[in-house]
């Protein structure tokens, strides 16, 4: 019997659709004990169901918090396979830094937006909230992403979205990186006054925005 006959990656799929971050976790234990390749269940047990997932969100058919525990249960798995995984298998299709901007603490959306992001294979490097322009650039710098993504929840925090732009640019980094926006006063226009390079009403929207731009 091939490896592949000894254990149904469906187990894992169907653990993670109901968050069973504990059962995610043996069951990935047993698909490697059963010699499935570390790529193969991060594609086919944790990264499509996540995407199943990401649909469900769009279509109103789960809300915040059944995509929080799914996406535990994701991270579960990871956790498991990171030592499987050498940096060049690494399944990230590009790396995003992504923050809440200065005088700004909300972070429900942010991280929203981080969970389905990593859940299509992106690398996130989560700053935070309330990150200033330096913060950002800084990010820029240490990481090296193909995207800035910011979120601001208030009218008096977004502008702070327009002073980071300023900043990378300052610093000579603005072209070294795509600049998405979103949360909720942002708005498309504002983005293209801000010369952001895309925005996004939600966490899944932002998802392909995200691929797209780093894919274009
Ligand atoms: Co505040 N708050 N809040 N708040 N809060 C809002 C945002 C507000 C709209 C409520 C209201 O008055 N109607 C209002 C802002 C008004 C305005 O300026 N437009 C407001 C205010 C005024 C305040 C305070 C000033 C209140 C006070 O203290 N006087 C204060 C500010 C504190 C600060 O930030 N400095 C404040 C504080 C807070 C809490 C900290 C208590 C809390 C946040 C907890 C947390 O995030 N850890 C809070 C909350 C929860 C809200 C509401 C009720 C809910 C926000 C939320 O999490 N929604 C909010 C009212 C509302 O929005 N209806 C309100 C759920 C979340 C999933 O949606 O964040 O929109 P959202 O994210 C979406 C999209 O926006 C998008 O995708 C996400 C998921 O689909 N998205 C992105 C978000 N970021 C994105 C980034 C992207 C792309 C898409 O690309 C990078």
């Amino acid at each position: 019997m091939t490896a592949e006959r000894n254990f149904d990656l469906k187990l894992i799929t169907d653990a993670l659709l109901k968050g069973q971050a504990d059962r995610v976790k043996s069951l990935v234990k047993d698909a490697l004990d059963s010699g499935i390749a570390p790529q193969e269940i991060v594609g086919e047990g944790l990264l499509s169901p996540m995407n199943i997932i990401s649909d469900k969100f769009r279509d109103d058919l789960i809300f915040t918090p059944e995509v929080l525990i799914a996406s535990r249960a994701m991270h579960a798995g990871m956790h498991v396979l990171k030592p499987y995984l050498s940096h060049a298998d690494q399944l990230y299709g590009g790396k995003v830094v992504i923050g809440t901007v200065v005088g700004d603490l909300h972070d429900i959306g942010k991280n929203l937006v981080t969970m389905l992001m990593r859940g299509a294979g992106l690398e996130v490097v989560d700053l935070g909230v309330d990150m200033y322009p330096e913060d950002f650039a800084a990010a820029v710098m240490e990481h090296c992403p193909d995207i800035v993504a910011m979120s601001a929840l208030l009218t008096t925090t977004m502008p702070a979205m327009a002073e980071t732009i300023r900043e990378l640019e300052k610093q000579d980094l603005r072209s070294r990186v795509k600049v998405l926006v979103g949360g909720g006063p942002v708005t498309e226009d504002y983005a293209k006054v801000i010369k952001a390079d895309g925005y996004a009403p939600d966490a899944r929207k932002a998802t392909e925005l995200a691929l797209n731009l780093i894919n274009k």
